[in-house]
């Protein structure tokens, strides 16, 4: 019999849901060395969160996130809301004791952030997690399996863009514009995820910024009733008397950096790329060969075997569905190239969560506080860089 841990999650918005239909289906498709019980979900609204708990599964709600930190029953706790509240959710269940896997990226400060580290250090019995939620999408990840095992040789080149649309000048104020909260805009919310990936695959560190631009096109934006605290929910109303505020973050990054072990990079990351509206890429070119992970094939690596005869050389593409071919998670879910999509990087997360738990292996390794911490300092070195027009050396930033 699978050992069980009582889950409380705080944050029924995005996040919120991703996170329960990943317990909830969880050990329908995994063994488990520890399954996950849905105990309580918390979130501000009282009649929004009891819906939810209804619809999703949560034998608890509440709009007390503190009591249910506190509460001795749960074992893990999941902070599932806007940035600026990762801090405080995630040490006060901490010191209580608690397991805590906090959505990304770790918080809205590097301040809050090394907090948290040592907060999660002072924790010795505790677990931390981060949903750094690609790193388990199965192409990613074979592409870290390839990389380690030396396939790829000397790393050159990384190469990474992270592609939305959704933020024109009809989108309304909302919490992922506003510095305060968010920390900032889509170098947080979306390159986060590319500086995680690009470490994940080459297990490698970035060691230098050496250029950046932090740009902000939509200076200001409507204010709708309620929409600051909402999530993203397409265009929003054009009423010229509409009162209007200040978005305090960028609408899009470019830098580049260069990584410990010699490999030089691109990152670039927007809302703003008009007809891309997902376009998480991650590349990888080694002396023996070339990755390409590209989310909106997400079923596919495209592979590069510099090692073969050279008359047999091409891209090619994996199907990377096949788990009786080692595909990384594939045994776990359907026959050979039937694909899994965006909501399984989360079930797969949950899986791995319960196996360090149990005392297990993951499949690839997880993101704790203080790993997603080496990502937050490169988000400050890149802010550091654009507004001093210089570059900046990781060892700058502590
Ligand atoms: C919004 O831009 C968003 O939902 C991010 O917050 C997520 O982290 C990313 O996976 C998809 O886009």
């Amino acid at each position: 019999m699978p050992k069980s841990i009582n889950v409380g999650l705080i944050g029924s918005k995005f996040m919120g849901r991703t996170h329960s239909n990943a317990y909830l289906k969880v050990a329908r498709f995994f063994d488990l060395p520890v399954e996950p019980v849905m105990h309580t979900i918390a979130a501000r609204n009282a009649a929004e969160v009891e819906a939810f708990a209804k619809r999703w599964g949560w034998r608890h709600s509440t709009t007390d996130w503190k009591a249910m930190v506190n509460d001795p029953q749960i074992g893990l706790v999941d902070v599932g809301t806007p940035n600026h509240v990762h801090r405080d959710q995630a040490i006060a269940a901490l010191e209580a004791g608690k397991h805590v896997a906090c959505e990304k990226p770790l918080a809205n400060t590097l301040d809050a952030a090394r907090e948290m580290v040592q907060a999660a250090k002072k924790a010795k019995q505790q677990r931390t997690f981060v949903w750094y939620n690609y790193r388990r999408c199965p192409a990613l990840a074979l592409a870290h399996q390839l990389v380690k095992e030396g396939r790829l040789g000397r790393i050159y080149h990384v190469r990474c863009f992270y592609l939305q649309d959704w933020a024109g000048p009809d989108t309304p104020m909302l919490w992922r514009f506003q510095g305060n909260v968010a920390g900032s805009g889509a170098l947080g919310d979306l390159c986060a995820h590319s500086i995680d990936s690009a470490r994940f695959v080459t297990g490698d560190e970035i060691s230098e910024i050496n250029g950046a631009i932090l740009k902000t096109f939509i200076k200001e934006r409507t204010v709708l009733s309620g929409s600051a605290g909402g999530e993203i929910s397409g265009r929003g109303a054009k009423t010229a008397k509409a009162k209007k505020a200040k978005s305090t973050v960028d609408d899009a990054v470019v830098f580049t950096a260069q990584f410990k072990g010699g490999a030089v990079a691109t990152f670039e990351a927007t809302r703003l790329s008009t007809g891309d509206k997902n376009g998480n890429r991650v590349e990888v070119h080694g002396e023996f060969g070339g990755l390409k992970f590209n989310f909106q094939r997400l079923a596919e690596l495209e592979w590069y075997d510099a090692t073969l005869p050279e008359r047999e050389q091409g891209w090619s593409t994996i199907n990377v569905s096949n788990g009786g071919a080692g595909h990384p998670y594939a045994g776990a879910w359907w026959p050979t190239a039937h694909a899994i999509g965006y909501e399984h990087g989360f079930i797969n997360q949950v899986a791995d969560m319960m196996h360090v738990l149990g005392g297990k292996k993951p499949v690839a390794p997880l993101p704790d506080f203080n790993d997603a911490y080496q990502t937050q300092r490169v988000l400050e070195a890149v802010v550091q860089s654009a507004k001093n027009r210089c570059p900046i050396k990781l060892s700058q930033i502590k």
